[in-house]
């Protein structure tokens, strides 16, 4: 079935004039819809869901529905307050009223609003840019501070959850196409070995988590600074998208996810090591837009383990690379062969150089 075809099940007036991929996901995939009338234009983001990854792609649906009715609610609530106008992507329906779509080979289609004027960069640009991710993802945690965990079914159990990771890493190393890899490159032996040094970090969160020291909050679970919109007007941040991995989990795990991801200003895909690096003045705006809205209810039990959800999540990241490419690359999208050995290269030493500045950057939660 043609892209435009799927694109005409979806309730939009107009006609359809061009489908073209958008965004750099390394799991859906995505495309922007245009439609034209006599008078308009409506634009819509259409969405292939990773079927492999999301067994249960109406779970994430069902979610999303339920995320945004609570935030557009406290939203509503919060109105006269607000110094800015918080988005939200919501569902577009199928012309027969359905969610989603599911085409004739079985693959998964839904539709979102597209938040204009606004975008996402694949790296923090400045200090203030780095502030308004941050204020975005505390306004997130805050605003579903209150909602009901019950409510949700998590789409990925287990997500972020690392000694999970560790576990499916080392039966994936007992394959034989694993251990071929790994005699015929001395850059995977580096990593496999990097990974050996750390295997106690891997329940940095979780004990504290099963000690009752850290609880579950509803999380985003991909924070990453290409998903957080800036307003191109008032260069605000407006708005976090890619709500399907949002359910219950640690907030560390997105203020670590949040933090990897902005504090390196090369970027995921770097193939250089030498221009890996973590920003200390990207760190700390971050954390003071974040805290500027988070700071409400978080105990001091959490922010004690923030410097370790930076290093973990790095770290995790990673492994969850390297396993992929070890496996054969099954998980995440990818342009040729080594790409995922190359994103995993550039985690490990993000996690290298937080280890370096764990002073600096302990410091930074202390005082913001
Ligand atoms: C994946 O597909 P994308 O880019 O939104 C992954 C995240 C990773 C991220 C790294 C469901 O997100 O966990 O942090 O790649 N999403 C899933 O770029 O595994
Ligand atoms: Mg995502």
């Amino acid at each position: 079935m043609s892209l435009a075809l799927i694109a005409r099940q979806f309730a939009v007036e107009g006609r359809l004039v061009a489908v073209e991929p958008t965004g750099s996901g390394n799991v859906n995939e995505t495309y922007l819809a245009i439609f034209r009338t006599t008078f308009d234009e409506h634009r819509i983001i259409l969405q292939k869901i990773n079927r492999s990854v999301f067994k249960r792609p109406e779970v994430i649906m069902e979610n999303l529905r339920r995320i945004t009715a609570h935030v557009h609610a406290r939203l509503e609530r919060e109105v006269e307050e607000a110094d800015r106008i918080w988005q939200l992507p919501a569902i577009v329906r199928c012309r027969d009223g359905c969610d989603w779509f599911v085409d004739e080979e079985g693959q998964f289609w839904r539709a979102l609003t597209l938040i204009d004027s606004a975008r996402a960069y694949d790296v923090a640009r400045s200090a203030e840019h780095a502030y308004e991710a941050g204020c975005v993802l505390g306004q997130f945690h805050r605003l579903l501070s209150d909602f009901d965990l019950s409510q949700i079914t998590h789409p990925l159990p287990g997500f972020h959850v690392t000694p999970l990771y560790l576990a499916r890493y080392d039966e994936t190393l007992r394959t034989s196409r694993a251990r071929e890899m790994l005699c015929s490159s001395v850059e995977a032996q580096r990593l496999a070995r990097f990974i050996e040094d750390r295997r106690n970090l891997v329940r940095c969160l979780q004990d504290p988590l099963e000690a009752g020291e850290l609880q579950l909050r509803m999380i985003h679970g991909d924070p990453k600074i290409n998903n957080i919109l800036i307003d191109d007007y008032t260069a605000k941040g407006t708005a976090i998208i890619d709500l399907d991995t949002a359910g219950p989990g640690l907030i560390h795990y997105d203020v670590g996810d949040a933090l990897r991801s902005l504090g390196n200003p090369a970027g995921e895909e770097v193939e250089r090591l030498a221009e890996v690096d973590f920003d200390l003045e990207l760190c700390e705006s971050f954390c003071r837009g974040y805290l500027r809205f988070a700071g409400e209810f978080l105990t001091d039990a959490d922010r004690a383990h923030l410097y370790d959800a930076v290093r973990l999540l790095a770290f995790e990241l990673g492994l969850r690379f390297f396993e992929d490419y070890l496996r054969g690359n099954e998980y995440f999208r990818v342009r040729f062969a080594e790409q995922n050995l190359r994103r995993a290269r550039v985690q490990f030493r993000l996690c290298e150089i937080v280890e370096a500045r764990e002073r600096s950057i302990r410091s930074i939660f202390d005082r913001c």
